[in-house]
């Protein structure tokens, strides 16, 4: 039998009760791999896991969110109990995991009274006071972008029963009751020791006989997509990302950016390729590390024969240079740029600095030479953007097809949504761009996602647009997207029509919410009016869904038999 691990990882769905709680979800993650429950957990669980691997401990992940997707019947509680380990670490990375979190904390500190529970992630940084102060089920959290080393020292006092006082970047609560918050002085420069080993998480599959535990989200097997992070920290300061370059400095002690070098970065790559004939998504624009950087990567790609297709992402448009030495150096390459808005103003007070025609020129220049695809994603909820502003950036996106379009070009719209990130600058200071938050405390952003509508899980409006406008400038952008891409083949009539039914259903659901919170004010009652929505809901989900298969970069993805046979191989050989 195998021996407990001495940390159990758990990932939480966004809102604990989902399966029976009602809500209509909408949009919130339509352009991310995830569904609403948003079931991925962060990257930095595999690095945490080979870390304290590593040094002698043994890590295991449990994605709670996967499971219950999986299993509508699985039963947590059991599940939770079942488990033993010295100490139970859950994500509070995304904030759209407030609820979740926390109430899967809650649970796990009912069934072991006993087990310290660590919160980490971007969100925890940003709460960690008042996390400590205001939810006693969890004892411990780990601030910053990086958390492996001071985990470890966690484990270490965790398992001697002493005090963690010299824990680096460790909010927690001492046994007297106090809050202690240590210096916040781990924030390592280089990536490199932090490994995002994919042959770690296949060998702990392998290990553990639980594919479904490890599922990055509910459908990799169906379609892995694999990703790998070049930096922490970013250059750019778009007002409405918490993982701009402000947000960073002010609230994750991260002045400027890290990286992982090229070498270890190409290394992961070829790891990843021997495992699964996947596309590759480098998250983070090459050029930030300088044109040095980004052509070292390429030509590594070249150098290991890597055959994935690797997929770039552009924070502005890519230059003449950049795009050829993708094309030399790369067997298949797809990119991705998110403009956010067809308005050149719009996009600069977003913190864009560039102009659609610049973005209209790498278009072009990288379909002519050979670019698979290329993504261009637009956003509702920016400064200065009005309901017709919303819609226009379809007009555009028409016209750039009827322009550029030949099947490889791809435009999405979406809504900045559920929340406007913390630690952004349009979070900080609302009224210098324009917003206006309607919640700013965990414990606001927890009761928020308890909603039974999307539109209202939203923090904030603008000046331009109310909750409302922003929710019906979502569904009648997104139908006239819908039709656009019927209009230029993206998508087929018979997918396109079921994505225009979902998109119709779900916007009459949703105006349903609004008539019975209007006109209902018993609770019980209220309750009792939603459930009579649940069959239309999961409907509209169904449907809706649909065209979240134009997301794949490639239909050639899956899992490569020649990497499990070797793992498989070397045990074998082992015994
Ligand atoms: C890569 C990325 C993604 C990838 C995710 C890849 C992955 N699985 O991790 C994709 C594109 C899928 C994505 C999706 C989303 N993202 Co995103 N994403 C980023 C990006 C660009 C990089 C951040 C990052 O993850 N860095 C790596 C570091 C910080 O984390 P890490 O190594 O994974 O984990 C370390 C620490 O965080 C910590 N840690 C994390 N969890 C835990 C748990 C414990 C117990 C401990 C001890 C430590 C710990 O230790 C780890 C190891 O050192 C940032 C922008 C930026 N410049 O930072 C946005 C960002 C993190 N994303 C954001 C958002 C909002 C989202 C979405 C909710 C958007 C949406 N509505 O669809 C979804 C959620 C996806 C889901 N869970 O299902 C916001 C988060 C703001 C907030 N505080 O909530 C950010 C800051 C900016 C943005 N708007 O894009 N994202
Ligand atoms: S949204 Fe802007 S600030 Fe945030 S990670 Fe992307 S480029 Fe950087």
């Amino acid at each position: 039998m195998m021996a407990d691990p001495d940390l159990v990882l758990l990932h939480p769905p966004s809102v604990y009760d989902f399966r029976r709680r009602f809500a209509m979800y909408g949009p919130i993650s339509d352009v991310i791999p995830s569904t609403p429950i948003f079931e991925m957990y962060p990257l930095g669980y595999v690095s945490l896991v080979a870390y304290l691997e590593e040094h002698g401990y043994h890590a295991r992940i449990v994605n709670l969110a996967v499971k219950m997707l999986r299993d509508p019947k699985l039963d947590v509680e059991k599940l939770i109990e079942r488990l033993n380990p010295k100490a139970f670490g859950i994500d509070l990375h995304w904030l759209v995991h407030a609820a979740g979190a926390l109430d899967i904390a809650a649970l796990v500190k009912r069934l072991h009274p006993d087990t310290p529970i660590i919160l980490g992630g971007l969100s925890a940084t940003y709460y960690h006071r008042e996390i400590i102060e205001d939810y006693p089920q969890v004892d411990y959290v780990l601030r910053g972008d990086s958390t492996e080393r001071p985990l470890l020292r966690l484990m270490e006092h965790i398992e001697r029963g002493s005090e963690p006082v010299d824990v680096e970047n460790l909010t927690w609560r001492s046994r007297d009751g106090k809050r202690r918050i240590n210096p916040f002085t781990y924030i390592p420069e280089s990536l490199d020791e932090l490994t995002l080993d994919y042959g770690a998480m296949v060998r702990l599959v392998l290990r553990h006989r639980d594919l479904e535990s490890h599922l990055p989200y509910e459908n990799f097997m169906d379609y892995p997509f694999t990703a790998l992070l070049t930096c922490k920290g970013c250059l750019y300061n778009c007002v409405t990302c918490g993982g701009s370059r402000y947000a960073f400095k002010c609230f994750f002690n991260r002045p400027r950016p890290a990286f992982k070098s090229p070498e270890r970065l190409v290394e992961e790559m070829a790891v990843v390729s021997e495992y699964f004939h996947s596309p590759i998504f480098l998250l983070g624009d090459l050029r930030q590390g300088g044109r040095g950087y980004a052509e070292a990567v390429l030509e590594g790609i070249r150098r290991e024969g890597i055959d994935n297709t690797i997929t770039l992402e552009l924070f502005t448009p890519a230059p003449r240079w950049y795009l050829d030495k993708m094309a030399e150096c790369c067997g298949s390459f797809t990119l991705e740029i998110s403009p956010e808005s067809h308005d050149d103003e719009i996009r600069h007070r977003q913190g864009r600095p560039y102009s659609t025609g610049e973005m209209e020129r790498c278009i072009e220049e990288a379909l002519k030479l050979g670019c698979e695809r290329f993504d261009v994603f637009f956003m509702i909820g920016l400064p200065g953007q009005s309901y017709e502003s919303a819609l226009e950036s379809v007009e555009y996106s028409r016209r750039l097809l009827r322009e550029l379009g030949d099947g490889r070009l791809h435009p999405f719209i979406a809504p900045l949504s559920p929340f406007l990130d913390p630690g952004s600058l349009a979070f900080e200071n609302p009224d210098e761009y324009g917003y206006k938050l309607l919640y700013r405390t965990l414990g606001e952003h927890r009761e928020a996602l308890y909603q039974p509508c999307w539109k209202l899980f939203l923090n904030y409006e603008t000046r331009w647009m109310n909750r409302d406008e922003i929710a019906e400038a979502t569904y009648e952008a997104m139908l006239r997207m819908n039709k656009v891409k019927r209009d230029f083949g993206l998508i087929d009539d018979e997918r396109a029509e079921r994505v225009e039914e979902g998109l119709k259903l779900a916007r009459w659901v949703m105006h349903r919410i609004d008539e019975i919170n209007s006109m209902v004010r018993d609770p019980v009652e209220r309750a009792r009016c939603y459930e009579e929505l649940r069959g239309e809901v999961e409907r509209a989900r169904r449907w809706t869904w649909e065209g979240k298969r134009e997301l794949r970069v490639t239909e050639r993805a899956g899992i490569r038999l020649r990497g499990v046979l070797k793992h498989l191989l070397g045990l074998a050989r082992r015994l």
